[in-house]
């Protein structure tokens, strides 16, 4: 019997013999790398949280405690160990297993997770909570290095410092984002990584004044002296967090020591572990970028499913043809690299890349600061992630009209990631940013010309979003208007826009099987929507579907409705297919999409109850 098999509760595993841990340490990561290689995942991420995830459950109860694992792709052993191994098979599928921390999935998940660098502060909060209310449970947060490198950490470490909350902060070091840590903050980690003789000093101190509590606080104040004297400046330890670290993160034994020694303070602690992202899967810890999040692979040989051409990529080329053009053009990212496509423009043009961390606010105000003073940014970024930049969008952009360029990549349905990850919202939060203009391709060609204009053409932010994933059969380039009559009909009108005009070219052809005729209007330029097109079609056909993947608010519905209100056209019948509040399901994208139904045979099946 596994020793995994027999862990049912927390108790389990806080009765487990030490010497048997590296033992369950390795069943973790045999489940973790099988579950993976079907489901896909954050493999190298997982891996290299195996040993500081045991610990914890060692030390804290994860169900009294709080324990919050920041973005949560590294919380599969957590998953596992808190009762969840039986259903790992479902990790990311449609009704499955979040591939992050849910607090809905588990009460032992201490807080939603999905997007980077909040834990600190959701941290803080319930340590403040917890005080005010007189509780009594540890609150721990574990972050990676390149989490820390966001803003948003430094807000929390800050405030959590000078708080003075009993408060555990992991900070997990493997050296590594998706890709390489970036920034200043990285080179003070790799600094504090090699000071292993004031380590070794400072635990053999702690180890001697264990007993003594008077006589720590005493030589507490000299020992900090000399540490600023002889040491260069901890910027935790100045904030106020007493620092232990760095240590290593898969030594379980002294994990799990540091983490009972700092249960007992009674002061905001930072444990800096030292980890190796991908541990114990060869082809991970050789190319952990890779292996950061997986495709479905063969466990033996780490071979993940042959990647195919998909919207990033044709932007990323498209993007360093345009840079070859022109030298004001520059690419910026917020540390996703591979999953925006930049991977040929920063081998290109690499005086002319910037890879910002995971700092979305600061690329945006950045971009603005480049636009100002005549240089050509863009910033590729996920739909979701840029949420983060809504008031640089709207300040230091939109207000000034400067001229940046947004690549809005996974817009619309991103499948198994789910609802934190879902580009729901980008239409109705950029639509309200000053001087925007939001364009939507359909296909690769229309993306290349869509980028193009973007970034020639254009004057003041603009934005081209585009979807997860490969073009449909669509394929011709439309981009010349604002709005295109893709089919003329008589019966209704449906109007649509980026990939889902593949699902409503079908419906529509479908219907006319159907001995119903649709106009189909295809929007290219989303915000500020001309409405002329579409306005004369509703006068006709009196009836309007709209097919679109993203939130109902601030939709091309909602506007569309609007304009026919203000020029007096009646309409007998309409319905919206959209992805309502936005909030939406993980699974496949085409599971998805049908769910939503947004998929041809729920349009047409629409249209025809529109008709009846
Ligand atoms: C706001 C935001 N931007 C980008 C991402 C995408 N993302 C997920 S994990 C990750 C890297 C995290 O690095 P680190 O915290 O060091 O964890 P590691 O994977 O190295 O263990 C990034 C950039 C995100 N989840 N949230």
């Amino acid at each position: 019997m596994k020793l995994l098999d027999s862990i049912r509760g927390h108790d389990d595993i806080v009765a487990m013999p030490r010497e048997q841990l590296p033992q369950l340490c390795r069943e973790l990561r045999e489940m973790i790398i099988e579950g993976t290689s079907k489901t896909g995942g954050h493999l190298a991420s997982s891996l290299g949280a195996v040993e500081i995830t045991v610990a914890l459950h060692r030390v804290f109860d994860p169900y009294r405690d709080r324990i919050l694992f920041d973005v949560g792709h590294q919380s599969y052993a957590h998953k596992l160990l808190t009762g969840r191994k039986d259903s790992f098979h479902t990790l990311r599928c449609f009704g499955g297993l979040s591939g992050f921390c849910k607090p809905e999935e588990s009460p032992a998940d201490a807080f939603i997770s999905g997007h980077a660098s909040d834990s600190i502060s959701a941290a803080l909060g319930m340590a403040r909570a917890r005080t005010l209310r007189s509780d009594d449970y540890a609150v721990v947060a574990v972050i990676g290095d390149g989490a820390m490198t966001g803003g948003l950490s430094f807000e929390g470490l800050s405030d959590a410092g000078s708080s003075g909350e009993p408060i555990i902060v992991v900070l997990n070091d493997n050296g590594m984002s998706i890709g390489k840590s970036v920034g200043g903050f990285t080179s003070m980690l790799q600094n504090a990584r090699v000071r292993p003789g004031y380590i070794r000093f400072k635990k053999a101190y702690r180890k001697l004044m264990k007993n003594h509590p008077w006589l720590y606080r005493l030589s507490h104040r000299i020992k900090e002296t000399i540490k600023y004297t002889l040491l260069p400046a901890n910027i935790f330890d100045d904030m106020g967090f007493n620092y232990m670290g760095p240590i290593d993160g898969h030594d379980v034994a002294a994990l799990e020591a540091t983490l009972r020694w700092a249960k007992e303070q009674k002061e905001p602690i930072l444990i800096h572990a030292v980890t190796v992202k991908g541990k114990g899967y060869d082809p991970a810890e050789k190319d952990p970028e890779r292996y950061h999040g997986v495709d479905p692979f063969d466990p033996k040989t780490g071979v993940q499913v042959s990647e195919k051409t998909d919207f990033s990529a044709v932007f990323g080329k498209a993007l360093s043809e345009l840079a070859a053009e022109d030298p004001t053009v520059c690419a910026v990212t917020a540390a996703m690299e591979l999953g925006t496509g930049l991977e040929h423009f920063s081998a290109a043009f690499p005086d002319r890349y910037f890879d910002m961390g995971i700092a979305e606010e600061h690329a945006v105000a950045m971009c603005a600061g480049m636009a100002k003073q005549g240089m050509n940014p863009i910033f590729a970024v996920y739909s979701s992630f840029l949420q983060r930049s809504y008031d640089m969008l709207i300040e230091d952009v939109g207000l000034g009209g400067l001229h940046v360029v947004l690549a809005v990549d996974r817009a619309g349905i991103v499948g198994k990631d789910g609802p934190t990850h879902q580009g729901s919202f980008d239409v109705s939060y950029l639509s309200s940013v000053p001087n925007m203009k939001i364009f939507a391709p359909s296909c690769y060609s229309e993306l290349r010309s869509m980028l193009r204009k973007a970034v020639f053409e254009e004057t003041g932010p603009v934005a081209v979003r585009y979807p997860k994933g490969a073009e449909g059969a669509f394929t011709e380039d439309r981009s010349d208007c604002p709005v295109y009559m893709e089919r003329k009909g008589s019966d209704l009108t449906i109007v649509t826009f980026g990939i889902r005009l593949n699902e409503a070219l079908r419906a529509a052809d479908a219907l006319k099987a159907d001995g119903i005729s649709a106009d189909v209007i295809k929007v290219n330029r989303i915000f500020p929507l001309e409405t002329d097109v579409i306005l004369d079609s509703l006068r006709r056909t009196e009836r309007l579907m709209t097919v679109e993947d993203i939130c109902r608010s601030g939709s091309v519905g909602s506007r569309i409705l609007e304009a026919a209100a203000e020029n007096g056209i009646a309409l007998k019948s309409v319905r919206r297919i959209d992805l309502g509040d936005g909030v939406v399901c993980q699974g496949d994208c085409e599971e998805v999409s049908r769910l939503m139904k947004l998929d041809a045979e729920s349009i047409r099946a629409d249209a025809m109850e529109m008709l009846k």
